[in-house]
């Protein structure tokens, strides 16, 4: 019988706040394609002035905001180095290719991070037959290595490279806010190397909807006219920017209890004769193992959590990933191991 849905999916099926909802029903409206809506100003100079930037744009996702930032920082036929794994690379369609036409360098990191050699070695010299290397992206946290975060130290090394040899470097903060609650720094210094960085306000700090995108001035200007070239300029969208200025200034200092779970988690997984986990990866809110030791398929496993009310995705075979956040509290993680050992002790499936 089940009571309750787990939803360890992703930490994107937050719902809003209460603050949130009486928040965008009391929000001062305009036409943000005007420049117009005070909402959207609003939550625009709280994400510059708390990323240490100049100016930010509200676009409508995440994916948009990496691809108008990687619009705005080349041209057609320029190369961008990211990591094998990025999500860039993976999940969002080539957009990349499709929509910038600029061709992928992906090259392998260790547990998602680059490394500065590596980088420097990608970067081709100027010869008439190579494309322009001009865009180098991170991400921070790496969503595919399973929540890892990138230093200060870590982000300036490969970016000093990046500055070398003229290239931008772009950081994909999805989760960034989770990066700098772990790290316990301040979220400036993660970013101050980048030009630009993307972050989601629709993940772990629960607004339903949008993305920001932070850089220089003219960057900024650049990506505007970008974002409205993809159809995301929006009119009234203080709608959305109500919501992400509660997700901005309240929602970011608990995101130490979707990690602490994400660890209690982890470290039960572990104790489950079958499931292949390593602990020390798990440094935020994404928890990933692997159950081919129970002679399981991923989905076969999936759909046995299904049965007591528990989603969670498949990454790669037979690696499962379960996030939490604010849906998620304690009792669920209880809950999730004791269905979890059942299944693996009573092959359940
Ligand atoms: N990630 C989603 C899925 O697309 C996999 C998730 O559930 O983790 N960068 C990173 C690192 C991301 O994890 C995501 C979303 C995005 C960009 C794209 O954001 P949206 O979904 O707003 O387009």
């Amino acid at each position: 019988m089940v009571n309750k849905i787990i939803d360890l999916r992703s930490d994107t099926v937050t719902l809003p706040t209460e603050e949130m909802l009486e928040a965008i029903k009391n929000a001062k409206l305009g036409d943000d394609v005007f420049g117009e809506d005070p909402t959207v100003n609003a939550l625009e100079d709280v994400a510059a002035k708390k990323m240490g930037k100049e100016a930010a744009l509200l676009v409508t996702s995440g994916t948009q905001g990496n691809l108008v930032s990687i619009l705005s920082h080349t041209k057609r036929g320029d190369e961008v180095i990211l990591e094998a794994d990025a999500h860039i690379y993976h999940y969002e369609l080539g957009g990349l290719s499709a929509i910038a036409g600029v061709l992928p360098r992906p090259i392998k990191g260790k547990m998602g991070i680059l490394a500065p050699e590596a980088v420097e070695e990608a970067i081709r010299p100027p010869n008439p037959h190579f494309p322009r290397t001009t865009l180098l992206c991170l991400e921070n946290t790496h969503n595919l290595a399973g929540g890892i975060c990138m230093t200060p130290l870590q982000t300036r090394k490969v970016s000093e490279v990046a500055a070398k040899h003229g290239l931008a470097v772009h950081i994909d903060g999805a989760r960034i806010f989770n990066a700098a609650v772990a790290l316990d720094v301040d979220v400036k210094h993660l970013v101050s190397p980048a030009d630009s960085v993307m972050f989601c306000l629709s993940k772990g700090l629960s607004a339903p909807i949008g993305s920001v995108v932070v850089g220089s001035s003219s960057f900024i200007e650049r990506a505007r006219r970008m974002r409205k070239m993809l159809g995301g300029g929006m009119r009234q969208a203080g709608i959305i920017a109500a919501a992400g200025l509660v997700a901005l200034e309240k929602m970011v200092d608990r995101l130490k209890e979707d990690h602490i779970n994400a660890r209690l988690l982890a470290e039960g997984l572990a104790k489950i004769d079958g499931i292949k986990i390593d602990v020390r990866r798990v440094q935020t809110n994404i928890v990933m193992f692997d159950v081919s030791n129970l002679g399981v398929s991923g989905s076969a496993f999936i759909s046995a959590l299904s049965k007591y009310g528990i989603k969670a995705l498949t990454v790669k075979g037979n690696l499962i990933r379960m996030v939490t956040h604010r849906g998620i509290d304690k009792e669920d993680i209880i809950q999730t191991l004791e269905v979890i050992k059942d299944i693996a002790t009573k092959k359940l499936i």
